[in-house]
This record gives structure tokens, sequence and C-alpha cells, in this order.
């Protein structure tokens, strides 16, 4: 059951898709309080409750005992000091004995969970502004209450099934060359790709919707080229457009006014990648159509993938931002003092800081013109519905790979999302795992992290490693930053082992995809807590470091540096399969319980439950070419087991879950 209640004037986000009146009746379980900071709602916590949800923040899968803060930026690295990541996702459950509920706070602009922060014992959320709409959900359990809130926000985005493939990506160096190099190195090694990113670097001086010109100098036939072996070219779109009558989309945007305005009532201007920048402003419905339309540049050429980034916005600067940048330079070194010296610390903020920024970054809203700060949280996702515009455009009934990077509930309807920069350490391993579960439960299935870490070295045990936990991820993505270590596999001395475990992921892809999509069309989440599905197991509502994953198994990633093994808590009988490879790997049965697992450093480990069994194929370099003639089904079984498999033409939006399902008997 859903109920609805008000407050203040709620702008429209677009997060729901059920009509509803609003309850008279006064919001059950919190007390409500307006002060001079904002609206609170506040909840006394019961010594046995969790909180889970919250998407993309830092820290656990349990929320409980962190501030967290809908504030969408970016401001990497991730560390657990933070408060808040790139996208905002405002829906929480507490879950404990007395009293299971969701809610979900639809709120565009700044809002806060203190949850057991301030005080251990008290839940208190506040929204700033307090113009908002709360949804209260209840339903018997925690994967009922998910799926209660799935119907209110409606169904996921559903990727073409190329996009459950591996996708290579570096910022920094990319060319025609450096993609058949890595492609023919793959090959050598027997390594499955199907898609490469293309970086800022690899556009024409950092601009959307164009190709560098000396490094990809005729894109229209490496596209071509590419598609013919079966490889996908997945450009960046970044948020700014440079203001230059040069540039076709500035000039067509100017033409429309599609630009957010400041107070003076002319284009905001900021400093990003490419330049001086006008910034799109998605609110308006022929912005999205404008910027939508932008998109056939490269959709006419084949091009069907996208990621969306530097969409908080991320602005670097403005204008005057280098004069006070240089001004706040000059007076320290003329009377230098430490007071002064701290504020450099934050010098990105000198240059400019959005939240300070009020009338002069606007947008328009029915016609009126609303600051940024209002509905900031929304910036990204209604990017991200600009982009399914031209999606649309172009062909109604296609599936297009697209991922973003800030999003609030809502846009997972049109998009996938990943974490961000995240750094090459064995905590971010660990942060990706977790972070799944809690995506999943905002809607977002189609999600990865990069894997091997952005920013900072990789090193092969750790490449390897959370290769382990990527093959089990929907977007499986390795990516790394400039400057930092290259992490194509082919450059690692552990090349051979991490071609196996891509290996194991292509093998694994019919399940992947057929869990993904039974989930994206019932509503229902891929990866879990051991909580949800174990509510009355004590112990596996505290594991916070093992996932459910589809109807069938758990995953439990190796995910310290020099680990030959882990603990591992079974919340009933299962299968473990130890894999070096798809042919050589063993099959372990396991009792409920504790256990220590030996896990070599080549080795990858998950878990199937006893009396369920999954379907693993013979892998392919491509996920087209995956037979599933081939699959032969895992298990450990007393009796028959029916395993639903799901399955489609991969790219049409032709999905139905009665003729896509075909049962495949494992027997005894
Ligand atoms: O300011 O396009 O998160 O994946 O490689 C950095 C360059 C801009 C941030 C993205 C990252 C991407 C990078 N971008």
């Amino acid at each position: 059951m859903i109920r609805k209640y008000s407050y203040g004037t709620p702008y429209e986000t677009y997060a729901t898709v059920l009509e509803m009146d609003t309850a008279s009746e006064p919001i059950p379980y919190f007390s409500v309080e307006q002060t001079g900071e904002g609206l609170h709602f506040s909840l006394s916590l019961k010594e046995d409750e969790a909180i889970y949800g919250l998407g993309e923040n830092v820290r656990g899968i349990n929320k409980r005992g962190y501030l967290y803060i809908s504030n969408n930026v970016d401001d990497a690295p991730e560390t657990e000091g933070k408060h808040s990541l790139y996208s905002s996702h405002n829906f929480i459950i507490v879950a404990g004995k007395e009293r299971t509920f969701g809610v979900f706070f639809d709120d565009p602009a700044w809002f806060s969970f203190d949850l057991g922060f301030s005080d251990p014992d008290m839940a208190v959320m506040t929204s700033r502004y307090g113009d908002l709409a709360v949804y209260i959900i209840e339903d018997d359990g925690l994967n009922a209450i998910a799926k209660e809130f799935r119907r209110l926000i409606g169904r996921s985005y559903l990727p073409p099934k190329w996009a459950f493939g591996f996708i290579q990506s570096r910022f920094g160096g990319i060319s025609e060359e450096s993609v058949n190099e890595t492609l023919a190195e793959y090959e050598k090694l027997g390594i499955p790709i199907d898609s490469f990113c293309v970086d800022i670097d690899g556009l024409d001086e950092y601009q959307n919707f164009t190709w560098h010109k000396e490094n990809f100098p005729d894109p229209e036939r490496f596209v071509k080229e590419k598609l013919a072996q079966g490889i996908h070219l997945i450009p960046i779109v970044d948020v700014a457009i440079r203001k230059d009558e040069n540039i076709p989309e500035y000039v067509s945007g100017a033409e429309e006014d599609v630009f957010c305005h400041n107070d003076q009532g002319e284009d905001f201007v900021g400093y990003v990648w490419p330049g001086t920048c006008v910034f799109p402003d998605y609110f308006q419905e022929k912005t999205r159509k404008w910027f939508g339309h932008c998109y056939q540049r490269y959709l006419n050429m084949g091009v069907h993938g996208f990621w969306n980034d530097m969409n908080e916005p991320a602005v670097f600067a403005e204008p005057e931002g280098f004069r006070r940048g240089a001004e706040k330079l000059n007076s320290i070194c003329e009377e230098y003092s430490f007071l002064k010296f701290g504020e450099l610390m934050e010098f990105q903020k000198i240059l400019f800081d959005l939240e300070k920024a009020g009338d002069k970054f606007q947008h328009c809203i029915d016609g009126k013109r609303i600051p940024n700060e209002r509905v900031h949280n929304l910036y990204g996702a209604m990017m991200t519905q600009g982009t399914n515009e031209g999606f649309l455009e172009y062909d109604p009934n296609m599936r297009f790979t697209l991922f973003t990077r800030s999003s609030y509930i809502g846009s997972h309807r049109y998009t996938g999302v990943w974490l961000g920069d995240n750094h090459s350490w064995w905590s971010h391993l660990l942060q990706n795992l977790k972070w799944i579960p809690s995506m999943n439960l905002c809607g977002y299935l189609y999600t990865g992290c990069d894997l091997g870490g952005f920013n900072g070295d990789t090193t092969d045990e750790l490449m390897l490693r959370w290769l382990q936990l990527g093959v089990f991820v929907p977007l499986m993505r390795n990516h790394s930053a400039w400057g930092t270590r290259q992490q194509e596999l082919w450059r690692f001395s552990y090349r051979e082992k991490m071609a196996k475990m891509v290996n194991i992921r292509y093998a694994l892809i019919p399940y992947l995809y057929s869990e993904f999509m039974k989930c994206a069309l019932r509503d229902e989440s891929m990866y879990r807590p051991l909580a949800f599905d174990y509510p009355d197991d004590e112990r596996a509502k505290r594991v916070e470091d093992q996932i459910m994953l589809g109807g069938e198994c758990m995953i439990a990633p190796v995910y310290e540096q020099n680990a030959k093994g882990r603990y591992i808590y079974l919340p009933e009988d299962m299968l473990m399969l130890r894999m070096r490879s798809v042919d050589d790997f063993e099959e372990v049965k396991l009792t409920k319980g504790d256990h220590y697992i030996d896990v070599d450093t080549d080795q990858l480990i998950f878990f199937i439950k006893r009396n369920a069994a999954i379907p693993m194929a013979k892998p392919a370099m491509r996920v087209t070419d995956i037979d599933p003639d081939t699959i032969r089904m895992h298990g450990w079984l007393d009796r028959e087991y029916t395993y639903e498999l799901y399955d489609d033409d991969g790219l049409s939006k032709n999905v139905d879950l009665e003729t896509g399902i075909r049962h495949i008997k494992a027997g005894m």
C-alpha cells in the first residue's frame, strides 16, 4: 500500500508514475516540525532497526549511523567521510521486528538524512525548502515493499543485450589505433569484448557529438568497420556546450533559447572541459527535444550507446571566478595568514560555487524562473530524459545503451548509472559491492563501477579481484583516469587469468540477462541484501560483504590484498562454484553457517542455493555469438529444478515475459 502526503508546493520531478491523491490524515511514523533550517521529519529508532536504501551514497548496506545529504556533486574521491555523491535517491526502508516500512521523500532540492548521526536513536530527515511529496510504502516484508515502491516509480530502463558485454574504456589517448591495438591483443588472448567507450579526449576539443580529427579521421568508416566486427563505440556526452558560433549545437540552442539563464536574463556562462560554456536547461520541454535531436548525428552513424557525464552539473569556474581567484592569491602574497591559506583549500569554490549561485544559475519551469538550488538534484535526471527524447526520435522501438553519472529517482526509467570517479583502492571494491543492492532498491538495475578503479594506479591483483566481482555486475566496464597506470587487461602480468574471468562472464550472460530482464519486468531487485531474503535470520541481517543475485545465487568477492580466502556466512545450504576458468572449476557442497573458504587469486567463487540451478553457456567473443544450445545447468539438486530462462532479440522493446521464458529442467 502506498500513501501520499504533500508539503508546500512540490515541483514536478517525474519521479513517480502513479496518479495519487494526497492523504488527508497526518503522516504516520514521523513527527513533522518546521524550523529555520527547514522541514524536519523525525522518527525515533528502535534498537533492532536497520535502514536500507538511499541508492548512491557512501558507507554500508545498512545506512544507520551516519549523515547522508542529497546534494548532487562532482567531488571525488568517494571517501567515507563524504556525505553526498553524484546522485540523490531519497528512498529508505526502515526495517525491524515491530515495523517495516518504506518512505520516499520526493524533493529535488537539498535534503538530509540524519540516520542516527546526531543521536543514535533518532532519524531526522530535513527538507531545506519544504516543497515536497512524501510517500509511505507498506507491504509484507522488505522485498514486497521494494516491489511496491517500484510500482510507484515505474519500470526500469532496459538496455540492449550487447550492453552486458565487457566494455573497455580509458580517459586519455583513445584513437583508431588504440582501439584496434586493444582489440587485437584481446583477440590474441581470447578476451571477449563488445564495446569501447570514447571519452572526451576522443572528441574534437572535448565537444559533444564530434570526433577527434586526427585520432578518428574517418569516424563513419571506423564505426561501420567496428560494427562489422561486432564492436560498439560508446561516446561520452557532457552537459556543457562551448559558447562558440562555430559549434552547431550552440547556434541552434541559442536560436531556440534553450540554455540556463543568469539573473540578468542572459545565458549563464561557466568553464568546463570544452572551454567557455553554456548549460542546457533540460527542465524545459523544448530543450529536451532539441538536446535529443543533437544525438542524431551519432545515431545516424550507427552509434547506439552513450554515457552522460558532468551532469550534477559540474561547473569548474565562472568568468569572474578567475579574477576572484587571482585576487585571493595576490592577497595571500601580500599578507600571508593561515586563515587566508585555509580558504585556498577550497579554491574551486572561489572560482564558482553552485550552492551559493542563487539567481545566477536559473531554470525555467512552467514559465517561471527558478534558481538551480530549488531543483538541483534533478538536473542530471532531466538530461537523461532529453537523451531519451533523441532515442525515441531515432527509433521508438529500439533499446540503446545509456549510463549517466548523476541521477534522481525517475531517471531509472531511462538510464543506467555508473558510480563516477572511484579509486584503485581495495576499499572501493567493497564499496562497489555495497552500492549495487542500494541502487537496485531505487530502480537502477543497469549499474556498475569502474572496474580496477578510475583514479590512482591499480595492480595486477586488484584488477583481477575486481574483475571477479565485475563478472556479475550488469555494467561491466574497465575504466581509468588520465595519468594513471593503464588498465587494459592485456597490459597486466595476470592477463591470462583475467582473460579467464571475462570468459566466465560471457558464460554467465544467458543467466545474468535472464535474471536482469525478469527483475526489470517484474519490478524486482536483481541484487539484494541478505536481510531481504532471510528476514528471520539475525546473522544474515549483519552481512555487509555478500549479496544475493537473482533467484538462485549469492556473491561474495574477495576484497583484500593478499587474501587467499575469506569468511562466508551461508544463510542456507549452498553449492559453491570455485572457478579458475569456464572449464576448470570445483563444485563444493556447503551447509548453512560459517565457513572459511580458500580462494586463490586466480579463482572466483559464487554460491548457488541448494535445490536451485543456473544455466551456463559456452562463452563467445561477442554477446550475440553466445549459443544458447550450449547451456548446461549447475546446481546441487535433491530433486528436479526448473529454471525460467528469459531471452529475446536483445534489441527491440518487444519484451514479453510470457513469450520470452523457456523452462529448462535440471535433473538430479
Ligand atoms: O572531470 O571525461 O566521471 O569517467 O573519464 C572529469 C573525463 C570528467 C569524469 C568521469 C570520468 C571521465 C572524465 N570525467
